[in-house]
């Protein structure tokens, strides 16, 4: 009888080199929060595009699923060193966010700014060109409470912890202001491939 010569995860050679270094599959989702799951209802709920202080668009609910809606399925990475594998979102990318507000990118950085009061930084040309997206729906279904519903950004080439659950504005800002994560001690970027778990890597 033949065995194998290890247990354990191993990835499929085709999908190895979709893991970032120092990083292994799970199939759960895990949740990570910093605080406790604001419950907002879809009623109280808005999203706030801002130049630095000065609102410039501002969508309710209704409004917000108005909007042109997105799939994109795609690998996302936690720093605490999960990967899984083709993650099925439907929201609103930031460049159609940008376009309803009449607007081109106005600064080269952003703060993503949530309801718990979490805040994260990335530059803006990581939000265009339909790589990230305000998220409403995970599987098809509405983003539950846990994983950032109703509505969290997603930008999944960088860490996890940069795609902001229960968001409510974006704000344009000249400089890279480092957000909650940022400001204790993770990397002011986060690209998994480059391991910039924290800063000074
Ligand atoms: N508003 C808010 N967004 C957040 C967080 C948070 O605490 N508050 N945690 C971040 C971190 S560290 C990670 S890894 C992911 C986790 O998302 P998940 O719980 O859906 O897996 O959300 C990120 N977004
Ligand atoms: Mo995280």
């Amino acid at each position: 009888m033949a065995t194998r010569g290890f247990t354990g995860r191993r990835p499929a050679p085709e999908l190895a080199d979709r893991i970032p270094p120092g990083q292994s599959l799970t199939d759960g989702f895990p949740v990570l929060s910093a605080g406790p799951t604001p419950r907002v209802p879809l009623e109280e709920w808005s999203f706030t595009l801002k130049v630095g202080p000065r609102p410039v668009g501002r969508w309710m609910w209704s409004e917000f699923a108005a909007l042109p809606q997105t799939k994109m399925t795609r690998d996302i990475h936690c720093v605490t060193k999960w990967s899984k594998l083709n993650t099925p979102w439907t929201g609103v990318l930031v460049d159609d966010l940008i376009a309803d507000a009449g607007l081109e990118p106005p600064t080269p950085f952003a703060l993503a700014h949530s309801y718990d009061g979490y805040s994260t930084n990335v530059p803006v040309a990581d939000l265009v060109g339909g790589k990230a997206m305000v998220a409403t729906h995970y599987e098809g279904k509405p983003l539950t409470p846990e994983h950032g519903g109703p509505a969290r950004l997603l930008v999944p080439h960088l860490y996890f912890w940069k795609s902001a659950k229960w968001i409510n504005g974006l704000q344009f800002t000249e400089h890279d202001e480092p957000g909650f994560w940022e400001l204790r001690g993770y990397h002011i970027y986060g690209d998994p491939w480059r391991e910039q778990r924290f800063s000074g890597d």
